[in-house]
């Protein structure tokens, strides 16, 4: 059952602005901002327009926050994270600013469409996937809860590529959100901090013969930061997103780019600007890359100056009430580098000693692990960190030896502990493991959903846990629910607060008010007559987007996630094309019209995934040209999946694919944004999806395939995937299909990569062993739609029974178990 939910602290609905008065901002700004007037401006000069009006409102809020912040010296939150997926921010701060309606109507007044103006704002597209999106998620229940926070990043000036698709691949193009200005973001150069790079240490011996060590850097650039308010909803707190732009310092340029005895050095050295040029595009591998390190201690470095400098204006010199005062939460370890830099700050700096300086860090960081794929956990060579960040290696060498103490006193001399915890790989090549460093450095470590953090303590870190008993905790992640029903689905969130009333956007655990009308036929027309018109709007995008006319009246079975081979997306591929052959085989088959939906991006290195994106392409368009089947079977490869694409996808989908290997996924948050909108899981016993289930109850829910004991048995006791491929004709025919050319005519064996990593490669997903538990799963869902009422009492169900998975609760808790924060009202 649902938990209690956060306490009401914030009703809907503030400021009261006219539309008259609304629209003579927006008019003003067309004449003044953007230099136009009403008949010539296009939809972009309205936007940008609009956004300005309503930027007006937003700095005004973001005016008292602060003030509010500096005058009760709240303590706040710091969320370090290397990703913030914003997507667009204009329906966003309407709707938390309660204005949506009224603007629409000042901009209709003026013969605008608001829904056709929000086109034209890009996505900012900060972060590659849950990761990033769970940090804009956060930071608006943040700001939505009165919590005072800053969210600390990059300013990349290209985000995520865009992805096209030729011929059926994927082309990655550049992502260039900036061009025509960012409307929200405010540059703050009194703020500017410079950062040192690269250089050597020097040992010093001060009086009382302590020892004092001196960075002298190689090379310094200059971060400026630029400030996006986060309006939280009722209007009323504005937080601040800072994210830091890297630029050359004159010190860079001319002291030492054109010092004679740094050259050799300097033409290893990356420019300062590349710093913040580009998002790595991969996650959950580690490209292991010096720039991707560089952004790292940039960020953290700026952030960390700029905390201190905040503190020392109400605090001065004494840094005992710094732990008090600040709190920083490290999304995954991509931030782990402030952790060594705090300690420098402190010892170097502050001439602190050791155990005050070690003793205030602890007590400040606080660490998420969002993955347990080997691969994603990030490693450094000592020797790079050398080059770039010479102090801190020593620091962390130090941090490493009196923590290895530490372990000896419980596991005396046991060598083969210390080889696992220590903070250093020994080998050939010396690795900085950032996980351990993470855990050690931090008074509390969580993931991110109940089975990821047991295995996190089971299987990851499993000494630490004994080390540090509490420790090692779980918070389950959450979504906004302003963003992902609210704002993307006004349809079904209008009949919501018909039902049930207007907070439920604050307060979700309201929603289980809508259980009771699960058997109500009215209720359920109108529940379903919206997602049927949901559904009847995606199909014109798809038409618009790709060509492809697909029949409303069909399920929208969505899989919407980045591309990985433990996501499966090649999983339900097979069982499409299983679906395929069973419709020639047997043109009677009884299924239900269906249109399978997928949006992903591949990491462009990342060739299998790019593999299964043409597969499923070159699939897609033989299904649907093929007039055998394409009544009851279309197939639609969305290109350049992203946030605005998703609050697109997301309201018209029947069924969620959430089908990665058990054990894999830490915990997912597209399972809850689908189900939140009435969309049927069908998935495995995997991250959230346990949770999920847990809520909706096992009749509304698609459960499949092995768990992870039963994951962790099969690969024990040797796996071999040929004993399904010989056992499944079925399964057999659908894998030797794909080294045919019947799906790219003239190229035969275009997608036999795939077949191959499923046989000879091993299959380390275990696809071929969930097939037939998938495919028995898909039968009953199918079965179970043609059953209207049934299907929409499950649906509103969902619905109704998603409650917890409000961000709100995943920060409430945070603050309770983690962040020991008060909130501190505006006004
Ligand atoms: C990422 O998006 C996630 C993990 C990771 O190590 C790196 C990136 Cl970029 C995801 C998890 O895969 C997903 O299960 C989880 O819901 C999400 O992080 C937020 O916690």
């Amino acid at each position: 059952m649902a938990t209690k939910s956060p306490r009401a602290k914030n009703t809907a609905q503030p400021q009261s602005l006219d539309s008259k008065t609304i629209k003579a901002s927006i008019v003003q700004h067309l004449h003044c901002t953007l230099g136009t007037d009403e008949n010539k401006a296009n939809n972009h000069a309205w936007w940008k327009a609009t956004c300005a009006a309503v930027q007006e409102q937003v700095l005004e809020g973001l005016r008292k926050t602060q003030r509010a912040h500096y005058l009760n010296d709240t303590r706040a939150v710091h969320y370090f994270s290397a990703e913030f997926l914003m997507g667009r921010l204009m329906s966003n701060n309407l709707h938390n600013l309660g204005l949506f309606e009224t603007t629409d109507q000042a901009l209709k007044e003026l013969g605008v469409s608001l829904t056709d103006i929000m086109e034209e704002e890009p996505d900012m597209a900060l972060g590659n996937g849950g990761l990033g999106r769970l940090a804009a998620c956060f930071i608006d229940s943040l700001a939505t809860m009165d919590l005072p926070a800053v969210g600390y990043g990059l300013h990349y000036e290209h985000g995520l590529f865009r992805q096209e698709i030729k011929s059926g691949a994927q082309i990655e193009r550049p992502d260039s959100w900036r061009d025509y200005g960012n409307p929200w973001e405010i540059c703050r150069p009194e703020s500017i901090q410079e950062i040192p790079l690269y250089g050597y240490v020097e040992t010093k011996y001060g009086d009382k013969g302590r020892i004092q060590k001196e960075w002298h850097p190689g090379t310094i650039v200059k971060g400026v930061p630029w400030d996006i308010p986060v309006v939280g909803y009722g209007g009323k707190t504005v937080n601040v997103l800072r994210l830091w732009e890297s630029q050359a310092s004159d010190y860079f340029n001319w002291d030492v780019f054109n010092a004679g005895g740094y050259v050799d050095a300097q033409k290893e050295n990356v420019q300062a600007e590349t710093i913040s040029k580009v998002l790595y595009p991969n996650d959950e591998t580690e490209a292991g890359k010096e720039l991707r390190l560089i952004q790292q201690y940039f960020f953290c470095a700026c952030s960390l100056k700029d905390i201190i400098r905040r503190y020392k204006r109400a605090h001065g010199d004494n840094w005992e009430r710094f732990a008090d005062q600040v709190v920083i939460q490290l999304n995954d370890t991509h931030p782990a580098i402030a952790i060594p830099e705090l300690m420098r700050i402190l010892v170097d700096r502050a001439e602190m000693d050791w155990d005050s300086a070690w003793e205030i860090c602890t007590q400040t960081f606080a660490y998420t692990n969002h993955t347990l794929l080997p691969e994603a956990l990030e490693k450094w060579p000592a020797r790079m960190f050398e080059k770039i960040l010479p102090r801190h290696l020593e620091i962390i060498y130090e941090i490493n030896h009196r923590f290895l103490d530490e372990v000896d006193k419980v596991w005396p001399n046991d060598n083969a502990i210390k080889s696992k915890l220590s903070i250093i790989e020994e080998g050939n090549d010396k690795m900085v493991r950032m996980g351990n460093l993470s855990v050690i450095g931090s008074f509390a470590v969580n993931g991110v959903a109940e089975i990821h953090s047991r295995l996190v303590k089971q299987n990851l870190f499993p000494e630490f846990d004994q080390l540090w008993p509490g420790k090692l905790t779980n918070v389950t992640n959450g979504i906004t629910p302003r963003r992902w029903l609210k704002a993307c689905n006004p349809r079904l969130s209008e009949l919501i607060d018909s039902k049930i009333g207007q907070d439920w956007p604050v307060q979700l655990d309201k929603l289980q008010g809508l259980a009771d009308f699960a058997d109500d036929a009215k209720f359920q027309k109108a529940f379903m007559q919206i997602k049927h018109q949901n559904k009847v709007d995606l199909a014109a995008d798809i038409k618009a987007l790709t060509g492809v006319e697909v029949d409303p009246n069909a399920i929208f079975d969505v899989q919407i996630k980045r591309l990985h081979e433990y996501k499966r997306q090649h999983l339900n591929l097979l069982h499409i094309l299983a679906l395929y052959r069973r419709l020639l085989e047997n043109p009677g088959y009884a299924m239900t019209p269906r249109v399978f939906l997928f949006g992903a991006k591949a990491a462009p290195g990342y060739k299998l995934a790019k593999d299964i994106i043409y597969a499923i392409n070159k699939v897609a368009d033989k299904i649907n040209n093929d007039p055998r089947v394409n009544q009851k079977l279309k197939v639609v490869f969305l290109p350049n999946y992203r946030v605005s694409l998703a609050e697109k996808m997301i309201p018209a989908a029947d069924v969620s694919e959430q089908i990665s290997t058990a054990g894999k996924e830490a915990s997912g948050t597209g399972n809850m944004k689908l189900a939140l909108n009435g969309a049927l899981t069908i998935g495995t016993l995997d991250g959230a999806n346990i949770e999920i289930a847990e809520e909706v109850g096992d009749d509304n829910i698609y459960i499949f395939g092995l768990t992870v004991e039963e994951v962790q048995a099969l690969k024990a006791n040797g796996y071999n995937p040929y004993d399904y491929y010989y056992e499944n004709k079925e399964l057999k025919a659908i894998l030797d299909w794909l080294e045919t050319d019947y799906f790219t005519p003239g190229k035969p064996g275009a997608l036999a990569s795939l077949k191959h990593s499923l046989l000879d490669g091993g299959d380390p997903y275990l696809v071929l062993a969930d097939f037939a538990s998938y495919s028995d799963a898909h039968k009953a869902l199918d079965s179970a739609y043609q059953d209207s009422k049934g299907w929409a009492r499950k649906a509103i169900l969902n619905t109704a029974r998603m409650g917890k998975f409000t961000s709100d609760r995943s920060i409430q808790d945070y603050v309770d178990r983690i962040w020991k924060l008060s909130s501190c009202k505006v006004e």
